[in-house]
């Protein structure tokens, strides 16, 4: 994970960047244009085009109503939609029912269909199989996915030009996409085939992004209209996700992808003071820009727990607030782990490699070199 970051981290030059890329790739630097609607399609009233999100359970819920008020307050003109699993509490159904147009409760165990079918054969793919069944959702007729660890910055509805299957550049491995963000056509045709696509072949990462790229095979070389170009504000924001230090890229960053083990909702908040705590014992905390798990949180605190409040009524739920007794000890916690041995010196001067090595291992200057006005000048010179 370090290492794919330091993959493109130091590369933000754009001959550098551009070696990284196949050649395939290149022309989604350009920025974007609106396609020309086409004959056989006719400007489609809103309420057929839906966003699409995945709740697996309780922990997922909270980020997919984030996400969902998210999309509200930058007034997307499209439905929202959530497939919500099995395991989500009636109470948390409740709270999703009053940010989305519809909760879509999707159990694959309980489906005695092709997708049942498929499960059986390959039960290591359970989740792969419900966000599947994204596509049959077949009273719209296009639709944007979007993961639960996502957050919206600003209006996106100008991904519904795009066409099936359009996907942001993995910053990890560019000839793959993101599939935390994508375009898709809901289809039960092309839903079958994926299903036997997937208990076939299984995923080559054990997850819907695996199976996916096998399955659009084509998007690397295809069609570039279905690359999310590289800088434009979507696949940015890949850039930026694995950039622990990442901050907006001035205003054309829109959507946040949370990556990594570690979600904004394992986090913990102290609405007193207004801070985000750790809560993982792992460095990982330092994984997520301090800056958007601020914003996750606010817009949690202002929107979403209010929500879950009413539905749960008396019944007690875990809502993520620091309670005032236990903030000393987080504290305490926190300045051991984020403060190791010799803090207080101003760092000496190190050079280009053990700058790299140290990256590598985790250990990222957010204040200093890896501050994230130094990367937004190297971004700078290459958009000019
Ligand atoms: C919730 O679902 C996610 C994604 O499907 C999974 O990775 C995670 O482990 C689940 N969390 C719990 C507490 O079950
Ligand atoms: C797709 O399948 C669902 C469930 O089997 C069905 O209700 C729906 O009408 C189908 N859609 C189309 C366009 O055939
Ligand atoms: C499995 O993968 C192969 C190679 O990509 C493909 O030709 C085949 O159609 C796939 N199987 C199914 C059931 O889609
Ligand atoms: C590179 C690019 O496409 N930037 C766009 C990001 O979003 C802003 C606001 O919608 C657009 O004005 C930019 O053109
Ligand atoms: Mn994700």
């Amino acid at each position: 994970m370090t290492r794919k970051m330091w993959g493109l981290i130091p590369v933000l030059n754009c001959s550098q960047l551009l070696k990284l890329c196949a050649p395939q790739c290149k022309p989604s630097v350009c920025p974007i244009t609106t396609p020309a609607l086409r004959a056989d399609s006719p400007l489609r009233t809103m309420s057929d085009q839906a966003f699409v999100t995945l709740a697996t359970n309780d922990s997922y819920a909270k980020g997919v109503m984030v996400l969902g008020q998210s999309l509200r307050n930058h007034h997307t003109t499209r439905k929202l939609v959530v497939l919500v699993g099995p395991h989500v509490a009636e109470p948390c159904r409740d709270a999703l029912r009053s940010i989305f147009d519809e909760v879509c409760v999707v159990d694959v165990m309980d489906s005695g269909d092709a997708a049942h079918l498929s499960m059986m054969k390959r039960p290591d793919l359970g989740v792969t199989f419900t966000k599947l069944h994204c596509w049959t959702l077949t009273q719209y007729s296009k639709c944007v996915f979007m993961d639960a660890d996502t957050l919206v910055l600003s209006n996106i509805d100008e991904l519904f030009e795009r066409e099936e299957l359009s996907a942001a550049p993995d910053p990890g491995w560019p000839d793959c996409f993101n599939s935390g963000v994508f375009v898709f056509r809901p289809s039960n045709e092309t839903h079958e085939k994926l299903l036997a696509f997937c208990s076939e072949n299984g995923s080559f990462d054990g997850g819907d992004q695996g199976v996916l790229n096998s399955f659009f095979n084509t998007w690397a070389t295809a069609d570039i209209s279905k690359h999310l170009p590289f800088i434009y504000n979507l696949s940015s924001i890949a850039i930026y996700s694995y950039l622990p230090a990442f901050k907006q890229y001035g205003h054309d960053a829109k959507v946040v992808h949370f990556l990594g083990k570690v979600k904004p909702w394992h986090h913990s908040y102290d609405a007193q003071r207004g801070e985000v705590k750790g809560h993982s014992p792992s460095p990982d905390l330092c994984q997520l820009h301090p800056d958007y798990l601020l914003m996750w949180w606010q817009l949690y605190a202002k929107s979403v727990l209010p929500l879950m409040q009413q539905a749960y009524g008396d019944t007690p739920f875990s809502s993520g607030f620091v309670e005032a007794n236990e903030d000393e000890e987080v504290k305490l916690h926190e300045d051991a782990r984020e403060q190791p041995a010799p803090a207080s010196a101003p760092p000496p001067q190190i050079s280009s490699e053990e700058r790299k090595q140290r990256w590598e291992a985790g250990q990222i200057d957010y204040m200093g070199a890896d501050s994230f006005a130094n990367i937004e000048r190297k971004l700078d010179s290459f958009l000019k």
